[in-house]
């Protein structure tokens, strides 16, 4: 008898257990990608121009692989707006964009928008209209105000009063921001926006690299009421100077709370979805049929394609190394935050021991009568308050930051190399010119410098906790001075990439 209610209590456990998860899992936020509310390549336009579900207009140009919003020529203005209002309260939406020109200055920038109407396609407000009710989300890649602090991302909500405050970038209009430099990445940069419960938030992608998951935080913001059923747009706009303004993908995912989405009709979706796989079948069965045709047709035309695609110039390996170094470097690097991390770790609880020791010692001389024994868990002290395994402990962690610091340092030589080597190259081409470290420069080193200040406030924590013991203040120096050299020629790298970048386009653009 006893084992049939050992065995009822487990079925029960398990159902217990099947139930609780279902429940998690019921927690989770539904997401819908909203395919009337999105576009992206290839076929991003159709034949006759037109974008499905979307609206154009201005100077705005769209083609099969992006939308050029405005042009890189003075004073160009174009936008493109959903058709129709979205039916749902909460959304993310991600735009990759590219915004690129010759100079080392551009303007005037670009706006995504969702606003209770849609608005101009010529407007004031980075090609769109002035006092909307909503947000407006602004890349400004213009100094106005002169503060040295663009390309700059700003939110701003509106009520439909406001005129916005160009003179200013905005000014105290603005809801939050971060500066962030956008403009001439080797890969697209892009946005996520994400409004779900009145929270606003908003993640920027540097197009340093073309991975997925380098998304960072450019702020957060609770409590912003928008309006409902709105459009979803973008916009651009140039100025006296004029960068291209092109938008590749506009994804939007509608948010779900748990138990809000909508399920009425699922028999008829599940028809719908036999119907539209046949449908997906045959046309793939048509693409490959005319594939096959047109590889009989044209024997030679796919080999032509291939071989160009098998070389690459002498600059594009170069660019390609020197971008492979930076993410090995990148990688050590976040190896290096997570060693600290440990270390930090490991030193507080040493340090939470020693002081206890150090406490137990001093308990004598105080309060408690001499000879009392030491409580357990704790070794006795051996009289300079640390013992050989902490030592041996913290000499092992300070063995594993050095190799870590020398198999950056290997790298960091290694890029050097390749970097003079781009610059030497751009240096004996004719068409090159070699301008001086400017307005941009200042932004890239301004971000790097917010970056160091956060690795070297990790570092001088270490150095605080460790520096208890004498023996590991070299380590902390050493850091700092790897660290230095990082920064040095990582400005190098950018400066090379810089300076090389300029001289492409200044051959690549013929018009302007
Ligand atoms: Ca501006
Ligand atoms: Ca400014």
């Amino acid at each position: 008898m006893e084992r049939l209610d050992v065995y009822i209590n487990f079925v029960i456990l398990v159902y217990l257990l099947v139930i609780l998860s279902n429940c998690i899992n019921g927690t989770l936020v539904h997401k819908k990608f909203e395919y009337k509310y999105s576009f992206k390549p290839p076929y991003l336009a159709q034949k006759d121009g037109s974008v499905p579900f979307w609206e154009y207009g201005g100077n705005a140009i769209a083609s099969s692989e992006n939308v050029r919003l405005a042009p890189s020529l003075r004073s160009h203005k174009g936008a493109i707006w959903t058709k129709s209002p979205i039916n749902f309260d909460w959304w993310e939406v991600d735009v990759v964009f590219r915004i690129t020109g010759r100079g080392r200055i551009g303007a005037d920038g670009l706006a995504f928008w969702y606003t209770q109407n849609k608005g101009a396609y010529d407007g004031v407000v980075y090609g769109s209209s002035d006092k909307w009710v909503g947000l407006g989300l602004f890349f400004d890649s213009f100094d106005n105000d002169n503060k040295h602090n663009n390309p700059y991302i700003m939110g701003m909500v509106n009520d439909g009063t406001k005129l916005f405050d160009h003179q200013n970038d905005g000014g105290s209009q603005v809801m939050a921001g971060c500066l962030r430099d956008f403009r001439n990445k080797p890969f697209p940069t892009r946005a996520r926006i994400e409004y779900y419960q009145n929270v606003l938030t908003v993640s920027f992608h540097n197009g340093i690299t073309n991975n997925e998951g380098d998304y960072e935080l450019c702020f957060r913001t609770e409590n912003v009421i928008l309006p409902k059923g709105g459009y979803f747009g973008v916009s651009a706009a140039t100025g006296g100077l004029a960068d291209d303004h092109d938008v590749l993908h506009f994804l939007t995912t509608s948010l779900w709370p748990p138990g809000q989405h909508p399920t009425t009709g699922a028999q008829a979706t599940s028809d719908e979805q036999q119907k539209l796989t046949q449908e997906y079948q045959e046309y793939q069965r048509k693409l490959e049929q005319q594939k096959e045709d047109y590889r009989k047709e044209h024997p030679d035309a796919k080999k032509d394609k291939d071989t160009d695609d098998w070389f690459e110039s002498d600059n594009q390996r170069e660019l390609r190394q020197i971008f492979q170094g930076q993410s090995q470097m990148y990688e050590v690097m976040r190896n290096l935050n997570r060693k600290l991390d440990e270390i930090i770790g490991r030193q507080e609880r040493t340090l939470s021991v020693v002081s206890m020791m150090q406490s137990g010692v001093a308990v004598p001389q105080g309060q408690v009568p001499p000879g009392a024994p030491v409580p357990p868990g704790q070794v006795p002290a051996m009289g300079d308050g640390i013992k050989k395994y902490e030592f041996d402990a913290m000499y092992n962690n300070v063995v594993q930051v050095m190799t870590s610091i020398n198999q950056i340092t290997q790298s960091l030589g290694d890029l050097h190399r390749r970097t003079e080597t781009v610059i030497n190259n751009q240096a004996k081409q004719p068409t090159a010119q070699v301008q001086s470290v400017g307005y941009d420069m200042q932004s890239l080193v301004s971000e790097m410098r917010d970056g160091l200040n956060h690795v070297k406030q990790n570092v001088a924590q270490v150095s605080q906790k460790i520096g208890g013991s004498s023996t590991t203040c070299n380590t902390s120096c050493v850091s700092l001075s790897a660290l230095l050299v990082i920064s040095v020629v990582h400005l190098l790298v950018l400066l090379g990439y810089s300076l090389y970048r300029d001289s492409k386009e200044s051959q690549a653009k013929k018009f302007y």
